[in-house]
């Protein structure tokens, strides 16, 4: 029997394709490397793999620049190599999700060579295209998150571009209907080759206002706008007018209906907004638009118990039936051991805060790594490809920090090529690499394996409604999941000290999953970074 809704509280394990497994031997990872370590990927318990982007790229932005949406970048392999990880993936029981970067395109995309040549081509609305000020600046003072303006003056067709990330990522117009049908009927090839869902890319950028509109300033006391890592004046403004239009619910109704018809399959949008929530309310509620929405809450800040529950409040009222994706680490961000510091408990509190988020209303997304604990790599100046990190360093030191190559074994080049990789494999690294953690049963892989597989045999953990209880000790996380009459109260601690709380009511503890707590009589004590576990009478 097939579970249609297997997305649902699902586990989705991020590959970056460039760095999981090359087996061609060139430096890159690859789609038959990817292939190669399916088995490994399956046997942590997850219900897919979302892949980063595979397409035809000229790689200014690794990826996240397409120049051709229905091909596979011969640096990643072939279409064949592609049937054949998505043959292997079924056969292992693993979804196939692929990310879609389509607000923009690269800059070699025939669809933008064709638009810059003038103003009248067929394709010269396909882009955002707008004349200068009279005084030859840009149209308004729309940024981009990557820095500068977020227009591009062009000497050919002489009109600006508008561009949101880089200047060779040009952004689509979408007020154009054919822009939209190209779009969808590129997703559908996909669809039909077989795979299960899209991880789509800034999903909330589609739209502008075609009137051009000047974004006003965050105003005075408010927070500023997230989207940069750094102090950058993109998080100044409020980005009413460049993001997030109204009309995008109507072109998100028909991804829908589309994706309706290949039932079983499922769309992640990565919404990066001034107002996060509400706009994950308006995509994922209703059932008729995006399945869900992948949160940035956990992917920031360390977490202190005061702001998980604020983050779980606010999910709860501003949210309701939409559906979150959480994560903490991605191709983005620092990775979550070391944006959370505490090295004495570099082991503990990964598997504590998995275990919060395979708690939780929503689904998991686990990035390549987590599951070994691994900390930001170092990747020194000379070796930095981020382009967003480049002019920035040091002060942002870009991603490349998390994108450095899998570890497989502790050889030099940790198992992932045979030649020096395009990214540096960190040697702190090496020790935690898969083989040597499989060949110790006290290790943070064992862990999350069974964390995982238990939580997987949860019915209340996967699909339950949750509410958050009170359990008269601050420091403690407690939370209850319900689902077809079956109630499992949750209680983490996250701190590294041990804490106490009064359980009333009749429990009885579940086990499997791998922590340590003690109930005697009413009294629960869980030791750091314990968690515990008990269905409700
Ligand atoms: O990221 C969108 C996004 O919001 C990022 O700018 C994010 O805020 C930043 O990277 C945090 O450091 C997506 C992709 O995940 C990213 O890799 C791409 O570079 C970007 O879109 C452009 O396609």
């Amino acid at each position: 029997t097939t579970n249609l809704n297997w997305w649902k509280g699902g586990i989705i394990y991020q590959i970056y394709p460039r760095s999981f497994m090359d087996a061609s031997g060139d430096g890159v990872g690859d789609l038959a490397g990817i292939t190669s370590k399916l088995d490994y990927v399956a046997s942590l318990g997850v219900d897919g793999i979302w892949l980063s982007p595979i397409f035809m790229s000229p790689m200014k932005d690794f990826g996240y620049d397409v120049s051709d949406y229905r091909d596979i970048d011969p640096m990643f392999g072939s279409l064949e190599d592609f049937k054949a990880l998505v043959a292997r993936s079924h056969e292992l029981g693993l979804k196939v999700m692929i990310d879609q970067v389509i607000s923009h395109s690269a800059d070699v995309h025939p669809w933008f060579e064709e638009s810059r040549q003038d103003k009248t081509n067929p394709k010269a609305d396909w882009y955002v295209w707008a004349d200068p000020k009279p005084d030859g600046s840009p149209p308004n003072n729309w940024l981009s998150i990557f820095g500068g303006s977020a227009w591009k003056w062009d000497s050919r067709r002489l009109q600006y571009y508008l561009h949101n990330f880089l200047e060779s990522q040009p952004d689509f117009n979408f007020h154009n209907p054919e822009v939209r049908q190209a779009h969808l009927d590129n997703m559908r090839f996909w669809l039909d080759l077989g795979v299960d869902g899209f991880r789509l890319d800034t999903v909330n950028f589609y739209f502008h206002s075609e009137g051009l509109e000047d974004n006003p300033p965050v105003p005075a006391g408010e927070p500023k706008t997230m989207g940069a890592p750094h102090d950058n004046p993109y998080t100044y403004q409020r980005h009413v007018y460049d993001l997030s239009r109204p009309e995008n619910l109507d072109f998100l109704k028909d991804m829908r209906a589309m994706m309706d018809e290949y039932p079983g399959t499922t769309a992640v949008g990565e919404i990066g907004d001034d107002f996060p929530l509400k706009r994950m309310a308006e995509y994922t509620s209703g059932g008729d638009k995006l399945h869900m929405a992948y949160t940035f809450d956990f992917l920031n800040t360390p977490h202190s118990p005061d702001y998980i529950r604020d983050v779980l409040k606010n999910m709860q009222e501003i949210v309701g039936d939409g559906w979150p994706c959480w994560a903490l680490s991605n191709h983005d961000v620092v990775r979550s051991r070391t944006r959370w510091g505490a090295e004495e408990d570099a082991e503990a509190y990964p598997l504590i805060a998995l275990a919060l988020i395979l708690s939780l209303r929503g689904s998991v997304c686990l990035y390549q790594g987590e599951e070994l604990g691994l900390p930001e790599a170092e990747v020194p100046f000379e070796r930095i490809q981020d382009p967003y990190g480049i002019p920035l360093w040091p002060v942002f030191k870009g991603r490349d920090g998390c994108r450095t190559p899998m570890v497989w074994d502790d050889s030099a080049l940790g198992g992932f090529s045979t030649v020096e990789p395009w990214l540096p494999v960190d040697a702190k690294h090496l020790p935690l690499s898969v083989a040597v953690q499989e060949a110790n049963p006290d290790a943070l892989l064992h862990k999350v394996r069974q964390l995982i597989h238990w939580r997987q045999k949860q019915p209340a953990l996967v699909n339950g409604e949750l509410s958050q209880c009170d359990l008269g000790n601050g420091q403690l996380i407690g939370l209850v999941r319900e689902y077809q009459g079956e109630r499992v109260l949750v209680v983490i601690n996250m701190t590294n000290t041990s804490q106490s709380a009064t359980l009333n009511g009749t429990v009885s503890v579940l086990d499997g999953h791998g922590f340590t707590s003690t109930l005697e009589g009413k009294t629960l004590t869980l030791p750091a970074y314990q968690a515990f576990y008990a269905t409700l009478s």
